[in-house]
């Protein structure tokens, strides 16, 4: 295989499409799965949640580790190439087979889980593709505040959005499935604390990798969640009369 520039551009083009149209779709009415699905009871359809994310999240792991095996000769130069395809792998290492064998979350739409799973078979598609085949970095990006402050910002999100999800879970009882007010870490400030360390990491990943593929992918991350984590403030405002006031939606302070 050899690097199409084209093909990258029209892949991370159509991902900004996608992220606007996700946007479009979700802004007013929250995608359908967890506390915004509105047939609870209904078991038909759903798989366990364990399962869903587990099968949902595994392309974006297995995909950009199978073009990276696949290479011809193998890519070990430079070290900042390495890296940063490690660095997507191992998000998507803790995703797929760490964050589902904890979860106490609910039976995920099936439907859902089809288009999940699309969506992370084409975005691990593009950005391993982009690492492994075209992107090329000087021998010193190591040392270049780009890679340094973005791969700061990476951990800094990827340890919120651990934490954060690890507060969720602790809400829950096993079997429970209510909902409670999350409390501490960054939930004393946003409500979604979670969404907010994922932004955060994936534009850490973005300004590291300078690409267009990342940039696209931190973009649509932020009309995926960013759009969520404020349904899920007015859900906690409507449901409980105690909510904190001074909470915010999705960044500390400010929104
Ligand atoms: N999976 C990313 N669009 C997605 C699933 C949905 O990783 O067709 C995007 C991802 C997909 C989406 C994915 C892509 C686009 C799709 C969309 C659905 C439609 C959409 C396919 C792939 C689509 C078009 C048409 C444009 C293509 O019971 P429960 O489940 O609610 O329990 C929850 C629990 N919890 C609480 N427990 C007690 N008390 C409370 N108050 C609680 N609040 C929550 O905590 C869960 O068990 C757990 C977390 O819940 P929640 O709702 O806070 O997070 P969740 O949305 O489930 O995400 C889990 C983690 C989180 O860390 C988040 O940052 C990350 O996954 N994530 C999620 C979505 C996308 C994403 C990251 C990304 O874009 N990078």
């Amino acid at each position: 295989m050899q690097c199409f520039p084209s093909l990258v551009l029209a892949l991370s083009s159509l991902l900004g499409a996608l992220a606007l149209l996700q946007l479009s779709l979700y802004l007013r009415v929250p995608s359908r799965y967890g506390k915004h699905e509105e047939r609870l009871c209904r078991p038909r359809g759903r798989l366990p949640a364990r399962c869903a994310w587990f099968l949902q999240e595994l392309p974006s792991f297995l995909v950009p580790a199978l073009l990276l095996a696949l290479r011809s000769p193998p890519r070990l130069e430079p070290l900042g190439c390495r890296l940063l395809c490690c660095l997507f792998c191992w998000h998507y290492f803790y995703r797929t087979f760490i964050y589902p064998f904890f979860t106490r979350g609910r039976p995920f739409p099936l439907q859902l889980l089809f288009f999940g799973t699309l969506f992370c078979i084409y975005n691990g598609f593009l950005q391993g593709y982009y690492l492994i085949y075209c992107a090329e970095y000087p021998n010193d990006w190591c040392t270049d505040i780009r890679f340094t402050s973005g791969l700061l910002l990476f951990l800094l999100g990827m340890g919120i959005n651990i934490h954060s999800d690890l507060l969720l879970r602790q809400l829950r009882k096993p079997g429970e499935v209510t909902y409670k007010i999350p409390q501490g870490g960054l939930f004393t400030y946003v409500s979604g604390a979670n969404y907010f360390g994922e932004i955060v990491e994936w534009f850490g990943f973005a300004i590291a990798t300078w690409s267009l593929p990342a940039f696209a992918f931190a973009f649509f991350t932020l009309c995926c969640i960013g759009p969520r984590a404020y349904h899920h403030h007015r859900y906690y405002l409507k449901t409980f009369m105690d909510y904190p006031k001074s909470r915010k939606a999705l960044i500390p302070f400010v929104f």
